[in-house]
């Protein structure tokens, strides 16, 4: 009897499990952003076709003196996969003209949180924290003063990469780390029609397509793999019932990959693929649903109508 190392590596338990799953194979997105992933995400927010980055950065710009006015005095701010902070300097610089600026960046990088200290550190205290959405958010929690507000802002259309029930099950982690009236910034994608959503997904210079395929390389490095990466190609489809655009990475033959640090050989069918993120696309009254069924309300939301994107401002309840 032969018994399974027992992988100590969470990114290698991840990939075991979703390259071994009956039907599709899977891996999870938020391996995409190595130091390579982060620079082609960076990119995929300047192309022409994909215009989610822009038209939150104009509700942002154009709107955040009304968020501002709406927040209650002396709170903080957190927000959850601050990246490099950039679409946060329009809020803080608002803030900043009322109160004291005190905003704790959330993220898993190191190095983009670096960048934001460096870009918004003149704005405010900036206390960044490496770590994941909720263990950070659990420890800005704790450090608030009692009764001092709390605005988390959750930006970029992020929760879009959730399943639906997951996304409601993380509003609902995040309900419970907050006291009533706290406010959470959201940031959503909307439905828009298909040609755009495709483009936007799988551009023609190709920047999205190495993004993807990114994915394997850094499980061929981190995790001691042997994908041959032009073997496979980036392939994108909307599936218009469950409002998503979903990315796979298929195979052109049939192939054998071993992944020493995941304990695994995988073999692949011509054209077989594995799916690698799925982006939902939201409408207006779905968003409204989805945070009454976490415990907050919608307190207002602003929508940008040249790329249709809301943020829309919750409070929790
Ligand atoms: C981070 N996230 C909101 C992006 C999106 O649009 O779902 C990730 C992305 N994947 C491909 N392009 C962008």
């Amino acid at each position: 009897m032969t018994f399974a190392r027992t992988l100590d590596n969470l990114f290698a338990r991840e990939v075991r499990a979703g390259l071994t799953r009956p039907e599709q194979k899977t891996l999870p997105c938020r391996y995409f952003y190595d130091s390579v992933g982060s620079a082609l995400f960076e990119a995929i927010t300047q192309l022409a076709e994909y215009g989610l980055t822009r038209a939150e950065e104009r509700i942002l710009k154009a709107h955040s003196q009304a968020l501002t006015d709406r927040l209650p005095r002396n709170l903080i701010v957190t927000e959850l996969g601050s990246g490099s902070g950039t679409k946060t300097r329009a809020i803080l610089e608002k803030l900043r003209r009322r109160q004291i600026v005190v905003y704790y960046p959330i993220d898993v990088s190191g190095a983009a949180l670096a960048k934001c200290k460096l870009e918004l550190g003149s704005l405010g205290a900036v206390f960044p924290l490496e770590t994941s959405y909720l263990d950070g958010l659990r420890e800005v929690s704790n450090r608030r003063a009692a009764g001092q507000p709390l605005l988390i802002l959750f930006l970029g259309s992020t929760i879009g990469n959730f399943a639906s029930d997951a996304a409601v099950d993380f509003l609902l982690a995040i309900r419970q780390c907050l006291q009533p009236g706290d406010l959470l910034l959201l940031g959503t994608d909307l439905v828009k029609p298909i040609e755009k959503l495709l483009a936007a997904y799988d551009d023609p210079t190709g920047v999205t397509a190495a993004f993807n395929l990114n994915l394997l390389a850094r499980i061929n490095r981190d995790l001691d793999a042997d994908f041959d990466l032009r073997q496979f190609e980036h392939l994108v489809r909307y599936d218009e019932e469950a409002q998503r655009i979903e990315m796979h990475l298929k195979s052109r033959v049939y192939q054998i990959v071993s992944i020493h640090q995941a304990d695994l050989i995988v073999d692949f069918v011509p054209n077989e693929t594995i799916c690698t993120e799925a982006c939902h696309k939201f409408r207006l009254e779905q968003i409204e649903e989805m945070a009454r069924e976490a415990g907050f309300c919608l307190e207002t939301r602003w929508v940008d109508r040249e790329w249709p994107f809301a943020d829309n401002l919750l409070r929790a309840a």
